[in-house]
């Protein structure tokens, strides 16, 4: 059979966004669902709306490609693209049949169920169950609109399809290389925090599953044997929550020939109680932490059902400062029900923390999570459309908040990650030094 995946992640940047490289990861999703495809011998070729320049494009490349099925990824953020995508392509071939997947039609099926040009929506994981309804799908063998899948092993699923996505992966920070790849060690997430949960129990389930160290170190290789590997990142939600697993990884990680720069993310109060570990991790090779700090109020932390103090938000990025692991904070404004002076304090703890990359941005009310119901129910959105679930202060998007304090707090945040200007410049100087030279002897890989 012939598959098509489609990408639409265009909400953000718009049309060409990846030509331009401004955006260039890969989505894992749709390179599982890639390789569990192929795997039992289907044809999968790839719709990256990131690549095109316009709508006007969509059709003639649909022809071209002329599959039995077309598979659509989705967040919330993606709805509108995703479905005037399913349009178009039901317009340029009634034949082709539309299938959706991803965080969004897990969570919020009832906004896709009657839509004429989407035949099937998919909920939960792909690998297992869509290379067996596949056929039954395309001969209409299958009644039901809404399929389940599976939960896979992940250590027995194929590697992620890394050539599936035609172009390299960018790097994001200065203070990493090319070829960088980014790559995602397991699914769910034991924390309950109000802002994302339980969407994503509704996805991967209340356990968290990750593959094995040995299996996630053997992708890692194959990686690097195949693509190159400068350096990399671990999008998984918290990976460091699994003390035991970041131990054997960096056991089987520390080796001359690997080390390489990479980053992930992690939660105050695992780095304050186990700060030996964090230790390790930057011997072999850990170059920034994402941490999640949120607020630098404790009604705010509680509130968000963060489970974590303001002193750990200090004592963890104190540890990061010894240590000199880089510090990406995230910080959110504007929770509903936060005061002027609670988000003072958030601005105070940005001042103190000095992290390399402050990343503040305003709270959004995600579908699936319970403050977005809680937001719901007290009629508190401002948010208008999909394309507007989006993070980047950018745009109002709570009642009661006053979004003209918060544009001042995020200049203020501007003007105090200024002190650290002058280490991402040295930072970007030395990577691209370094490029040069790597790519002097071995040009880059093409995929
Ligand atoms: C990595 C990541 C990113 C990366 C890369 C995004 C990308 N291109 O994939 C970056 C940093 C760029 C990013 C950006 C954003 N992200 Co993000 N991201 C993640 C993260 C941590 C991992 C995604 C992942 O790879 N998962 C592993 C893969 C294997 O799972 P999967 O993609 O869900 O795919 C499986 C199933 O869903 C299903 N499936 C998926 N697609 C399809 C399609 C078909 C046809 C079928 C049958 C099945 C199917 O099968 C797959 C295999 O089993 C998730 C949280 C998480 N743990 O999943 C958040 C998450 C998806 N992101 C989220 C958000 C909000 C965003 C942003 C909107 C944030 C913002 N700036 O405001 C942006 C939007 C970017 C855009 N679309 O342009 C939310 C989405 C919530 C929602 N309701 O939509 C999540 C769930 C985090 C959270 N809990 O809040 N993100």
């Amino acid at each position: 059979m012939k598959t098509a995946l489609l990408y639409p992640g265009i909400a953000m940047d718009g049309f060409a966004c990846g030509v331009r490289r401004k955006t260039a990861y890969m989505q894992h999703g749709l390179c599982h669902i890639s390789s569990a495809l192929k795997k039992e011998g289907h044809e999968v070729s790839l719709i990256d709306l990131r690549q095109l320049f316009g709508w006007e494009e969509l059709p003639g490349l649909v022809r071209k490609i002329n599959p039995d099925i077309v598979g659509i990824t989705m967040m919330s953020v993606d709805f509108d693209v995703a479905v005037k995508s399913a349009e178009i392509i039901k317009n340029t071939n009634s034949n082709i049949k539309v299938i959706v997947g991803g965080i969004h039609p897990t969570i919020m099926e009832s906004e896709l169920i009657g839509n004429p040009h989407i035949d099937y929506i998919f909920k939960g994981e792909a690998e297992i169950t869509l290379p067996k309804v596949l056929n039954d799908i395309i001969e209409e063998n299958i009644e039901s609109k809404v399929i389940t899948g599976d939960k896979p092993d992940l250590d027995k699923i194929p590697f992620v399809d890394r050539f599936l996505f035609k172009t390299l992966e960018s790097p994001w920070a200065p203070c990493l290389r090319m070829p960088f790849i980014t790559s995602v060690a397991g699914r769910g997430c034991i924390y309950n925090c109000n802002f994302c949960q339980p969407a994503e129990r509704k996805l991967f389930g209340a356990r968290v599953r990750r593959v094995s160290p040995e299996r996630f170190m053997e992708e890692l290789e194959f990686t690097k044997r195949n693509i190159g590997l400068e350096s990399l990142m671990i999008h998984d939600d918290c990976l460091v929550e699994d003390v035991k697993w970041v131990e054997r990884f960096l056991k089987l990680y520390d080796r001359k020939d690997f080390r390489k720069p990479f980053v992930c993310q992690a939660r105050p109060d695992i780095i304050v109680k186990n700060p030996g570990l964090f230790k390790d991790m930057k011997r072999c090779g850990l170059a920034m932490l994402l941490i999640g700090f949120e607020s630098g109020s404790q009604r705010i932390l509680n509130f968000l059902r963060k489970g974590i103090t303001v002193d750990e938000n200090y004592k963890s990025a104190e540890i990061c400062k010894k240590l000199g692991i880089r510090i990406f904070a995230n910080f959110m404004l504007g929770v509903p029900t936060e005061t002027k002076e609670e988000t003072s304090q958030t601005l105070e703890m940005i001042k103190k923390i000095q992290p390399y990359t402050p990343s503040p941005t305003f709270y959004t009310p995600f579908p699936g999570s319970d403050l977005f119901e809680y937001c719901e129910k007290n009629n508190l959105s401002l948010i208008k459309g999909h394309t507007e679930y989006k993070r980047n202060p950018t745009a109002p998007k709570i009642k009661g908040i006053d979004y003209e304090f918060l544009n001042k707090a995020l200049e203020e945040t501007t003007r105090m990650s200024r002190g650290l200007r002058f280490k991402r410049k040295i930072d970007k100087m030395k990577v691209r030094r370094f490029n040069r030279r790597l790519t002097k002897k071995h040009p880059l890989p093409t995929i």
